[in-house]
């Protein structure tokens, strides 16, 4: 371990919850950076500072700067997890996939809900009804359907192991990063959202 602990460059309300989740389980010592959104809800230059894309999370360890949760997760679990974090040999393609999985094909869809929801609140008040009915069929047709068949593909993946998502006794990496997708589908998918879902987001958050 470098001499300097760790530092997360924690946002708020942000991704970093993956790897201060993932730090507590390693038990390794590190240190928690805050940072305030901008009023349009965007990183601070001070951000931009540490990693020029200005994301969170990003971590530093030493003299190596890591952005992007999932490098984040398995530099953490290459690092410092060897002995501790164990994927079992039948789950190891399902870990593979749900590691790569959220950022991949759940969080766009999760971010694009998101922003057609702000669009209309954002637009002169005389046409805010008809931008407002415009991305209201828009996510009735097109990105709930989608975010319902997300839903229903984890719990039909979670209905079979009955627990972490490489099906074995602890979390491994596929856990970190689903832990955050989850916990934001809930917040803003609940109609896509079933008991195993939220059985395992209550898991997370017990531990
Ligand atoms: N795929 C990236 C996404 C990073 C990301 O978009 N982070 C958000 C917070 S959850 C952020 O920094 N938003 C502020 C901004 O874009 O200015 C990851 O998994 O780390």
């Amino acid at each position: 371990m470098s001499a300097k602990p760790i530092v997360v460059h924690h946002l708020e309300n942000s991704r970093s919850q993956r790897i201060l989740w993932l730090l507590e389980e390693l038990e390794v010592p590190y240190e928690v950076k805050k940072y305030k959104r901008t009023p349009q809800r965007r990183a601070p230059q001070e951000l931009l500072d540490v990693h020029l894309l200005g994301k969170s999370p990003v971590i530093t360890d030493g003299d190596v700067t890591v952005a992007e949760s999932g490098a984040i997760v398995e530099y953490l679990i290459h690092k410092y997890g060897k002995d501790k974090i164990q994927v079992p040999e039948a789950g190891w393609l399902d870990n593979v996939y749900f590691t790569h999985y959220p950022e991949g094909s759940v969080q766009p869809v999760l971010i694009r809900r998101l922003l057609f929801k702000l669009i209309p609140e954002n637009v002169p008040a005389l046409i805010r009804p008809l931008i407002r009915a415009v991305f209201s069929k828009v996510d009735e047709k097109v990105t709930l359907p989608e975010l319902k068949l997300h839903g229903k593909f984890i719990e039909t993946h979670l209905a079979k192991t009955k627990g972490w998502f490489a099906g074995g006794p602890n979390p491994t990496s596929a856990d970190y990063m689903m832990s955050f997708t989850l916990e934001i589908m809930i917040d803003r998918a609940p109609e896509a959202v079933g008991e195993n879902i939220k059985e395992f987001v209550k898991r997370v958050q017990e531990r």
